[in-house]
């Protein structure tokens, strides 16, 4: 499929980007994409489907993991390395504020994001999603997809995803860092109209990767009462033309969990 925006209307891309749904790492560099009003060919892979460790993306991306950018001869990968260069390679608004705080703020989010936070997000996600996507399948044929993944600790996490084995330890930790997760957000939402400063930059394209369906997936903590300034943001973030585009590329329930962000407010004793 090709998305053919602003500039690229009538030539063929340079860019071609190998993405899952528009979330968590696969959603990063496709926002920013959009937001530069830069035309891709967008190569669909279900991971849900294993399409990351089959050989033609194995021949792209040796590692198996998504996303992964072709630009020119460049194969490029890791998802907030890929929107730093979108953002310094391609004309369109700058996703990077010019005030040297602001950059520091902005690269302070997105390493939070990336290696605390992040991970917390994706075990629950994975624990609630990716195994009961794939745990009906014949397990002979599970164990023989997971045999062919070549990261180590990606097949570690896949087993436990399929087998439900996420420890309660971990379970718990992942729930403590996206409840302390989310008052830091809040607190620093407060401060200002976006993450990391007065313009919307790449933290908050990062963020909304993470945090889109927070009210949601953790509606006691995440809510128009207890949490203002998040749901100001989400809704601001969703409001945007390039996220609306972006979103629509989404072919899971997990994504069109985005909705909620339409109810104009979401009180702390409403569980969607
Ligand atoms: N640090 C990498 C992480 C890439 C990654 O692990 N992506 C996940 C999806 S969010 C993946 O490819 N999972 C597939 C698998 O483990 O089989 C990045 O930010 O791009």
């Amino acid at each position: 499929m090709q998305h053919l925006q602003k500039e690229g209307v009538g030539l063929m891309p340079s860019v071609t980007l190998y993405h899952w749904e528009p979330n968590a790492n696969s959603g990063k560099p496709m926002l920013a994409l959009m937001e530069k009003g830069v035309a891709f060919n967008s190569r669909y892979l279900d991971l849900i489907n294993f399409d990351q460790h089959k050989p033609e993306y194995l021949a792209v991306n040796p590692q198996g993991t998504i996303p992964a950018m072709v630009h020119g001869d460049r194969v490029l990968t890791e998802s907030t390395a890929i929107m730093e260069y979108v953002d310094e390679v391609f004309p369109g608004p700058p996703l990077m504020p010019g005030d040297p705080r602001d950059r520091w703020r902005v690269r302070w989010w997105m390493k939070f994001m990336d290696q605390w936070l992040g991970p917390s997000f994706s075990m629950i996600g994975w624990s609630v999603f990716v195994g009961p996507s794939v745990r009906s399948r014949d397990p002979k044929e599970l164990e023989a997809a997971v045999e062919r993944i070549p990261l180590p600790e990606r097949r570690v996490a896949w087993r436990k995803a399929i087998t439900g084995q996420f420890s309660a330890e971990e379970m718990a930790e992942s729930r403590r860092r996206v409840a302390q997760g989310i008052r830091m957000l809040e607190q620093e939402l407060s401060q200002r109209p976006w993450l990391a400063s007065n313009q919307y930059s790449l933290a908050d394209i990062n963020g909304f990767n993470l945090a889109y369906a927070l009210p949601l997936s953790q509606p006691t903590l995440s809510n128009d009462d207890l949490t203002p300034n998040i749901l100001r943001w989400l809704r601001a973030i969703y409001a945007r033309p390039a996220t609306k585009a972006c979103w629509a590329l989404g072919r899971t329930s997990l994504v069109k969990r985005v909705t909620i962000l339409e109810q104009p407010h979401i009180g702390g004793g409403q569980v969607a």
